[in-house]
């Protein structure tokens, strides 16, 4: 008899019709073959074999760079159960249009079948999904970000507890682009894109959008965090969560090589994007990677600024849209050497700077996470790690002060609720537009975020040892528009401060919008900052509050009477404590 996951698989293949169909076992000859075919497509490249072993470049169509939030649908039999920050389209209309696209879409293809794991593959959090695809660049880059092939299809035997995501290149036309999810069948369908977060249907689709429908449901939480384990003198760590936006510095906080080093304080990176955590026996939240690589933003990222991850980047990995020099080496902006001459922009041209940046803003390496100098030797314990603080976090030239506690989880939890940032080129659209971005989960919620809200406030009532809440913004700029902290690996100075006041150490001044650290309280030998700029990171201006008050109530709003009455009451009690700080 066919097996639950084969009986889907036919009904792909007679939908799609490809010529051939083709099990994944996840095995490396399997990851050369799509490398082979990658390079036969013409669109990929084998990077030079001295210095960059089993390296290659891809090109993806120029456009189809990016997440497309415009064509991403939750797709809810009701429009309110998606809520006013997603789109949304009827189940039947999106399987009826999108169906229509997927038809004979595979036609002349092959399609691939990717049994995977999120999660380490003995963990109790950990679930399987399985991506049918017509892109070897898809099959490549799930070998490296999930536990891929015969450990997955081990797993899932004959059983139907695995998330189908159908995915088909189509023409890669926008017009004909859209990113479906059905959260009452756990299903998944993507047409027209072979980006990151489009076309790997484990990552923002399933690990996110459909699996913070799972948590709700069953009591868990899915959330856009890395998680890094700080070590203190002495060798204990403590271990973190931290959301921030897309590109808003969430692989480099977990990858950071600490100023403070010498000092005894040191980072270990368990993930860099994604966090599933489940209330533990020890009564803390665990927290497990369900990733098991690196899709990270390229540019900006060089032996300066993050010593880890170049480290990391030297074999094995695949580089999306990056510029090449003529040495066959990846190049990008940021990496901290000048544009040789001869350099290759991202699609393929010869460079010179009036043809814009050569590496595209958003071009990504995608790389296996136990590569990375800085992993834990935690990062795939089947229990996952106890996390002793939450940090969210945006892009903020103003308003957002460098770091600061929230005064309980239900104050946290409308900190992030609130959380606002700066547009990124990680999706398409305008760029430094400040936008509501709750939990930094705006785009990746499968359902009303007025709920989601809900059910951060149930958590925080039923985890024994919750984790306390923070804020912190890298991104505040100086008059002269600069930013006025360093940011990188000076952010662990940040982050000494969080373990301080999570021991109940740390020295804080309160403010209407929680604990700031006092003057004295961060630890900044050895670090070249004005006292100016660091009285400005710290300042909690109430007229910037107010039209931030303002802003965040107009969003909130937005839930109408679906949101929770608790979220509203901070919002009042914040507006009351900065009346306080006026009139006295
Ligand atoms: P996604 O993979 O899109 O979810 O992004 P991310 O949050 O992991 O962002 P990432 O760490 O890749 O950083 C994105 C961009 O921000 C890169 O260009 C970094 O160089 C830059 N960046 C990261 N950390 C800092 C920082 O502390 N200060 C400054 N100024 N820039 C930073
Ligand atoms: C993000 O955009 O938040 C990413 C990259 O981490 S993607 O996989 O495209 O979502
Ligand atoms: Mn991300």
């Amino acid at each position: 008899m066919a097996t639950p996951l084969e009986t889907w698989v036919d009904q792909a293949a007679k939908l799609t019709k490809p010529d051939r169909v083709v099990y994944c076992d996840g095995s490396e000859a399997e990851y050369q073959r799509m490398i082979a075919e990658m390079l036969r497509q013409g669109d990929s490249f084998t990077l030079n074999e001295k210095t960059f072993p089993n390296c290659h470049l891809h090109r993806s169509s120029p456009n189809d760079v990016a997440r497309t939030e415009h064509l991403t649908f939750i797709c809810s039999p009701e429009k309110d159960e998606a809520g006013p920050t997603n789109n949304w389209m009827d189940p039947n209309a999106a399987k009826h249009k999108v169906g229509a696209l997927l038809d004979g879409a595979m036609r002349g293809r092959t399609m691939y079948v990717v049994p995977y794991v999120m999660g380490p593959v003995s963990s109790p959090i950990s679930k399987v999904g399985v991506e049918v695809t017509d892109s070897p660049y898809v099959v490549a880059s799930m070998r490296i970000m999930s536990r891929m092939g015969k450990v997955a299809m081990d797993r899932l035997g004959a059983s139907n507890e695995f998330v189908p995501g159908l995915h088909s290149l189509g023409d890669l036309d926008p017009t004909r682009r859209y990113i479906v999810h059905f959260p009452q069948e756990k299903l998944i369908w993507s047409v027209g894109s072979g980006y990151g977060g489009n076309a790997l249907l484990g990552k923002k689709c399933f690990a996110l959008r459909i699996a913070s429908v799972m948590a709700r449901e069953q009591g868990w939480m899915a959330e856009h965090m890395l998680i890094l384990g700080l070590e203190s003198p002495g060798g204990k760590v403590t271990y973190m969560g931290a959301a921030f936006p897309s590109a808003c510095g969430k692989t480099n906080l977990a990858m950071m090589v600490s100023a403070l080093e010498n000092q005894g304080y040191r980072v270990w990176t368990v993930g860099d994007d994604i966090a599933w955590m489940k209330i533990s026996e020890d009564g803390y939240l665990h927290a497990i990677n369900p990733e098991a690589g690196f899709f990270g933003v390229a540019p900006g990222t060089g032996m300066k600024t993050n010593q880890n991850v170049m480290g990391a980047l030297h074999k094995n990995t695949l580089f999306t849209n990056v510029a090449m020099t003529p040495e066959r080496e990846p190049w990008w902006e940021g990496i901290g050497s000048d544009a040789p001459a001869g350099l290759t922009n991202w699609k393929g041209e010869a460079w010179d700077p009036s043809k814009g940046t050569a590496a595209h803003p958003n071009a990504r390496y995608t790389v296996p996470a136990r590569q990375s100098p800085s992993i834990s030797p935690k990062w795939e314990a089947p229990e996952g790690v106890p996390i002793s603080a939450f940090i969210f976090g945006g892009r903020r030239a103003r308003v957002a002060p460098l770091v600061y506690e929230s005064f309980d989880w239900q104050h946290g939890a409308f900190v992030g609720a609130s959380m606002a940032s700066e547009t990124t080129a990680a999706a398409t659209g305008d760029l430094g537009i400040t936008r509501r971005d709750p939990m930094a989960m705006l785009p990746f919620c499968g359902y009303n975020m007025a709920d989601y809200f809900g059910h951060w406030l149930e958590m925080g009532k039923k985890i024994p040892k919750p984790p306390k809440i923070f804020h912190v913004n890298w991104f505040r700029r100086g008059a002269d528009g600069k930013f006025l902290w360093p940011g990188y690996g000076e952010n662990v100075r940040v982050l000494k401060w969080i373990l301080e006041r999570v021991e109940g150490r740390g020295a804080a001044q309160e403010t209407p919008i929680g604990y700031v650290p006092a003057k004295n309280g961060l630890t900044l030998d050895g670090m070249k900052i004005a006292n100016e700029a660091l009285s400005e990171l710290l300042r909690v201006n109430p007229e910037d509050w107010d039209a931030e008050m303002e802003e965040s109530r107009q969003f909130l709003a937005k839930f109408g009477a679906r949101l929770p009455r608790k979220i509203g009451e901070e919002h009042e009690k914040l507006a009351r404590r900065f009346q306080r700080v006026v009139t006295a």
